[in-house]
């Protein structure tokens, strides 16, 4: 993989980014970031700690008050932030190699989704930048007043692995079109591809301190959501560290925090459904990006006259996933990000089958060398079962069967988690009292996880706190100041 890379003329980023340069952690402390096809170290990474969490967050600060981003007009950032999306473009075959290196997804989901995705996230908010509006309010008396917006200020953002370029972009781009400076935090697993932007940034013109990038674990993490010179959190991960999140953003002032969490999402399939398409989405909703997906389809209920029928299909299109080398243009289905995760998968496939659900395909790890497990299907689930409560963030389906529909809503909704629901039927009524009926920030009809940069996505219950993407999404880093001004000579 590192030949590649050679090939494509691209150096390592390994350092710290802090105010526009590469530096070591003030502790010299590294990590090891792994290739999860291969179990190969590709480097070691500066890993930043406390110390450096402060220096990143003074730099943030002293940018976003000497104005050098804020102030600039909104047509100036989204021109900036234009020049970034082409810039990503540019150096798109270099990212998708990082991308599949560092994380072992594979290249055609990288080529074809997460970094298109990512481009027209920055071109989205390019655009916005420059329409940022508030509104003139009619009062009573001779007063007139108005709102404007104005950045929330110092950001630290905290990502995960499983899309960790595309992450970057749904954190970064609307944080910038605000005119907020910021402290990203990638994860330990895939610090690769998000460091690689940095080096855009630069190139960009982006001002120093704007955009700080600071690869660590959980322990720099904390400290930015503690550091008192943060005004706000944008978090995604796991519900667990959510929480811990949004306590620690209490604790030290009052940070604003967005937090973008687990879920268990149902998908419905109903008797009625157009089968094919079903089968297609269900597959894709459990399967898609090896299971690691928030929104992944992973509770499948499936109405009981077509119950047998969508199971033969589903299991057909499993056993043509294909899996193996993420650097092939045919793979489908590469390896889990690291150890520990496909450890987790595994326990979950066993704690299914001592609980007593039919396993009908998969439950193993594919292969001795990689991180790789098989998709894997479970029938007559019930909701009770520890497979269809947790989110196992893996391929792991489990099917559930159902016959009357206020029985299936009710059931879909009893979960602590409201991040996605899928529904599949020709019935629009159907369609619409699933819909109204469940409590999710995103329902998908006739599809499923389709995310674009102008629709907001996000969670209710514990799936998450506010929206991103969209223009819910740039609002995230707005505040609004309310101006009432009185008319002294004039009576209105
Ligand atoms: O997540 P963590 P992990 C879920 C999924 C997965 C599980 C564990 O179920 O199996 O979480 O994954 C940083 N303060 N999701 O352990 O720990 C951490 O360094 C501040 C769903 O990787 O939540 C990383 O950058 N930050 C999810 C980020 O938080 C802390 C995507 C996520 O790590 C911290 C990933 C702390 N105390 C996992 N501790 C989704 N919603 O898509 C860790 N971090």
């Amino acid at each position: 993989m590192v030949s590649i890379l050679k090939r494509l003329n691209s150096t390592l980023r390994t350092q710290l980014f802090i105010n526009n340069q590469w530096v070591n952690s003030k502790s010299q402390q590294t990590f090891k970031t792994i290739n999860p096809a291969t179990e190969e170290v590709i480097a070691e990474v500066q890993q930043a700690n406390e110390e450096d969490v402060d220096i990143a967050v003074k730099a943030a600060r002293k940018a976003l008050e000497k104005g050098v981003w804020s102030r600039l007009s909104g047509r100036e950032r989204g021109e900036l932030l234009y020049s970034l999306s082409k810039l990503i473009s540019a150096n798109f075959e270099e990212l998708a190699a990082l991308e599949v290196m560092d994380s072992g997804k594979p290249i055609s989901d990288i080529r074809n989704g997460d970094l298109p995705f990512t481009i027209d996230t920055y071109k989205y908010n390019a655009g916005l930048a420059n329409n940022i509006k508030g509104k003139s309010i009619p009062i009573s008396g001779p007063f007139t007043c108005y709102t404007r917006y104005e950045p929330v200020g110092v950001c630290a953002q905290i990502i995960p692995w499983n899309y960790p370029i595309l992450m970057q972009a749904w954190k970064m781009a609307p944080a910038l079109a605000a005119g907020c400076t910021l402290i990203l935090k990638p994860a330990e697993q895939t610090p690769l591809s998000a460091l690689k932007l940095g080096e855009l940034i630069i190139k960009a013109g982006f001002p120093p301190g704007v955009v700080n990038i600071l690869p660590g674990f959980g322990d720099a993490g904390k400290a930015l959501t503690l550091h008192p010179e943060v005004d706000k959190i944008a978090f995604t991960g796991s519900t667990e560290v959510g929480l811990e999140v949004q306590k620690n953003a209490g604790t030290n002032g009052l940070k604003r925090v967005t937090l973008e969490c687990g879920g268990k999402s149902p998908h419905i399939i109903f008797d009625d459904c157009d089968l094919e398409n079903a089968v297609s989405c269900a597959h894709f909703g459990a399967f898609g990006n090896m299971g690691q997906n928030c929104v992944a389809g992973s509770r499948v209920y499936v109405h009981s006259k077509i119950y047998k029928k969508f199971i033969d299909k589903t299991i057909e299109a499993a056993k043509a996933r294909k899996i193996g080398d993420p650097m092939d243009p045919e793979t489908q289905h590469g390896p889990q990000v690291d150890k520990a995760q496909m450890e987790k998968i595994l326990g979950y496939i066993e704690k299914g089958k001592s609980e007593g659900a039919k396993l009908v395909l998969g439950g193993n790890r594919w292969g001795d060398k990689g991180y790789f497990v098989e998709p894997t299907i479970f029938i007559d689930v019930k909701d009770k079962m520890t497979i269809a409560k947790e989110e196992i963030f893996g391929p792991v389906m489990s099917i559930l069967k159902f016959k009357d529909i206020d029985d299936v809503i009710e059931r879909a909704n009893n979960s602590p988690y409201g991040l996605g629901a899928g529904v599949q039927t020709q019935d629009i009524d159907k369609a619409l009292k699933v819909t109204n009926g469940i409590r999710t920030g995103s329902v998908y009809v006739n599809c499923y996880d389709l995310e674009i940069e102008n629709v907001p996505f996000g969670g209710y219950k514990q799936s998450g706190v506010g929206r991103e993407l969209g223009e819910e999404g740039l609002y995230n880093y707005l505040e609004a100041k309310t101006v009432l001004l009185k008319n002294v000579n004039e009576m209105i």
